[in-house]
Formats: structure tokens, sequence, C-alpha cells
């Protein structure tokens, strides 16, 4: 508990700089090439926690959905209430790059058990968008914080996730460094094993 509120102190007094870092780059290639639409990834890594969440998912998604953001206990805090089953929540600033996330009501159960550090319920299988893309510190360590021995960063484009189905699983490769262009599974081997599908 106090390593996790440590951490979560650490991030939160990060949130500033790396903001800076990834909104910036992103901003001006916006600016020069599609000036007139939303950037997506700037409000991704909006400090604003809705905004954030809402650009995991398609809006027809998000204008229905649960708003939550995480306490630095791991529990949640109800941002907005929704009425489609459906919860999001806004980027976790101590990650790189952008990672907001909206799930259905199983993937939700799996999520409360992953940052619980429980076991998944049985015969759950849920979906997940992260329509922003996602940032993992390992793609071997369900509660990685940082690469381990210098390594990078698993970055993915935006993609869904469908968890708890074993059977999805056994058919897309594992591993520390995977090729996130194309579906591969995220803590294999582990009892938080879920497939990521890029789709884009
Ligand atoms: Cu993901």
């Amino acid at each position: 508990m106090t390593i996790r509120r440590s951490m979560i102190l650490l991030a939160t007094a990060s949130l500033t700089m790396l903001a800076a870092c990834n909104k910036s780059p992103v901003t001006e290639a916006s600016r020069t090439d599609t000036a007139a639409k939303p950037d997506a990834s700037a409000a991704a890594k909006s400090t604003d926690p809705i905004e954030s969440a809402l650009a995991a998912a398609p809006a027809s998604i998000g204008k229905d959905a649960k708003i939550v953001a995480m306490k630095a206990d791991g529990s949640m805090s109800v941002l907005r209430e929704g009425a489609n089953g459906w919860t999001c929540m806004g980027d976790n600033p101590a990650t790189p790059g952008a990672d907001p996330m909206c799930m259905d009501a199983n993937a939700m159960k799996w999520a409360e058990a992953w940052i619980g550090h429980k076991p998944p319920p049985a015969d759950n299988v849920g979906l997940m968008y992260m329509l922003a893309g996602g940032s993992d510190a390992s793609n071997t360590d369900p509660w990685g914080k940082q690469p381990k021995d210098g390594g990078k960063w698993v970055e993915t484009g935006p993609h869904v996730m469908v968890v708890g189905s074993d059977s999805l699983n056994k058919l897309y490769p594992a591993g520390g460094d995977p090729d996130t262009s194309k579906p591969y599974v995220m803590f294999g081997g582990t009892p938080y094993a879920h497939v990521m599908m890029p789709i884009g």
C-alpha cells in the first residue's frame, strides 16, 4: 500500500513534465497535417480525466459510459455515472504514452481483480477499447511500473482487448518483446493474460 501510494504521488508529480514531453510533438504535427480535426492524442493525454477517458472509445459508447478515476489506494471514484454498462478511465500519467480505456462489465471485473492482485472471475470474457493506444512498462509483469533493465515501454497503437479467454490467448504470441502491430498476448502465463488487437 505504501509503495503504491508513493508511486502514485510520484506519478502525479511528474504529470506536468510527461504531458509537456508527449503532447507537444503530437500537437505540432496535427497542426500542420490536420488543422481542422480534433487532436485525439492530446485529448487522450488531457489532464481532464473525463476528456481523456472519452478518447478511449467510440462516441456512441463513451456518451453513456460511467467515468471513473483510480484513487491512491487502488479503489475507484466515480466522476460521472453511466447508463450503458461501460466504464471508462482516463490516461495513466505515469506512463509515457496515452492509455485511457473503456471496458464492459466483464472487463471491469477483470480489471478490478488485476488492480487488486486477486484472481479474475472464471468464465468471464470481456471487451475493452483503447482507441488512443496503450503504454505498458512490461508485457510479462502485470504490475510492472518501469521497463526492466533499461528496456523499452510496450507501446501499442489504437486497439481493442479481449480479456478472460484462454482459448483466444492460445492463438497469439506472448513474451517480453511483442510485435504490437498484430494481435498479441499481454501478461501471458499469468491469470491476467489477454489479447491485444491493434485496429489501425
Ligand atoms: Cu490495452
